[in-house]
C-alpha cells in the first residue's frame, strides 16, 4: 500500500500507529521467521516495501549515513525523528526504529520513545551503551551501560509509550568482548524491565556467539539478530535456532552507495548519461514510488475545473 499523501488527523493517526505496532509485535512474535529491511528515508522504506517486506529497520547507521553523519549520535534525535516519519507516511507496513542508546538517560530516551510513537514508529530498539554510542563495526571503545542504569531505560519507554508499542533490549555484551554469561545475565534484567524481544548483536563472521546465545536463552523473550558480519549463514540455521527476526540492517544504504558510485563515475567519464539511460530507474518508477497518481485524483477532486 503506498500512502504517501494521506494527512490523518492526530485522531486518526493513533489508532494507525498502534495497528502497525500491533502488527510488529505479531511478526516478531510469530513462529515464523521474520525479516527487516533496512531503510534509512522515505523512498527506501517505499523499495522495500514494494519488494515484499513485511516491516523496517529504521537503521541509526543508514539515517546518518544518508545525511552525511557518522553513526556516533552526531545526527540528533529529531533528525531521526524526522527521517522516521517520512518513512512510516511513505509506506503502509511497521517501522521498528534503531534508538541507538536512547539519546542520553532515562528521561532522553523515553521522550524519543514518546515522540517516535506520535510520529507513527511501531517500535523502539535500544542498546545498553552510553551516549555518545559508537557504531558497533567501529574500533573497540564499546563500554556498557550500567545494567540497572539501562534497565530503567527500558522501564521509562515501558511506561511511557501505549502498550502495542514495541520495546527492543539490545544487547552489546558479545560486540564488547565480554561473553555468553555476560550477554545472559543482561538478557534476564531486560526482560524483568518489560523489554518485549532481546536483539542480541555480534560481530564475529560466523554465527557461533549468537547460536550459542539463542539456545542457553531459549526463547524467554523472542530474540532478534543482525547479521551484516556472519552473512554466509544460511536462514534455515536461524530458522533450526528459533530466532524470531533477521534484520539486514543496511543493505538498501549500501546498495544506492554502489549504484551511485558506479553512475557517477560512468557519467563523469562518458561525459554522457546516454549510455546509462538503461541502467537508472526511469522516472514512471520514481513517480510510482511516491505516489504521483494519488496527487493527480485529489486535483481532480479539489482544484477548480479548468473552463475554456
Ligand atoms: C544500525 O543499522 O544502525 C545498527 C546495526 O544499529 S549495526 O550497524 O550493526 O550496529
Ligand atoms: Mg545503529
Amino acid at each position: 500500500m503506498n500512502k504517501a499523501i494521506s494527512y490523518p488527523t492526530e485522531a486518526e493517526a493513533l489508532p494507525v500507529a498502534a495497528a502497525l505496532s500491533t502488527t510488529l509485535r505479531e511478526l516478531i512474535r510469530s513462529n515464523d521467521l521474520a525479516f527487516l529491511m533496512e531503510a534509512h528515508d522515505g523512498l527506501s522504506a517505499a523499495i522495500a516495501e514494494r519488494a515484499g517486506f513485511k516491516g523496517l529497520w529504521a537503521s541509526g547507521l543508514s539515517i546518518s549515513s544518508a545525511l552525511g553523519y557518522r553513526d556516533a549520535n552526531e545526527a540528533s534525535w529529531t533528525q531521526v525523528v524526522d527521517v522516521v516519519e517520512r518513512m512510516v507516511d511513505a509506506t503502509g507496513i511497521p517501522v521498528l526504529v534503531d534508538g541507538d542508546s536512547g539519546f542520553g538517560n532515562f528521561n532522553n530516551a523515553r521522550i524519543v520513545a514518546r515522540k517516535l510513537e506520535q510520529r507513527g514508529a511501531a517500535g523502539i530498539c535500544l542498546e545498553d551503551k552510553g551516549f555518545p554510542k559508537m557504531n558497533s563495526f567501529v574500533g573497540d571503545r564499546h563500554p556498557l551501560a550500567d545494567i540497572a542504569e539501562f534497565s530503567g531505560r527500558l522501564m521509562a519507554v515501558k511506561d511511557t509509550t501505549g502498550p502495542d508499542f514495541v520495546v527492543v533490549a539490545r544487547i552489546e555484551a558479545l560486540i564488547a568482548g565480554h561473553g555468553l554469561d555476560e550477554a545472559l545475565i543482561r538478557a534476564h534484567a531486560y526482560a524483568k524491565a518489560g523489554a518485549d524481544a532481546i536483539l542480541i548483536h555480534s560481530r564475529k563472521a560466523v554465527a557461533d556467539e549468537i547460536l550459542a546465545f539463542a539456545k542457553e536463552w531459549d526463547n524467554k523473550l523472542p530474540v532478534v539478530i543482525v547479521p551484516t558480519k556472519y552473512y554466509k549463514t544460511p536462514v534455515s540455521a536461524y530458522r533450526k535456532a528459533g530466532i524470531s527476526t533477521v534484520i539486514w540492517a543496511n543493505h538498501t544504504m549500501r546498495a544506492a552507495i554502489a549504484g551511485m558510485r558506479d553512475i557517477c563515475a560512468r557519467i563523469q567519464s562518458e561525459e554522457s548519461i546516454a549510455g546509462i539511460e538503461e541502467r537508472v530507474a526511469g522516472l514512471d518508477e520514481l513517480f510510482d514510488l511516491i505516489g504521483y497518481d494519488e496527487l493527480a485524483r485529489a486535483e481532480d477532486q479539489y482544484l477548480p475545473k479548468q473552463t475554456g
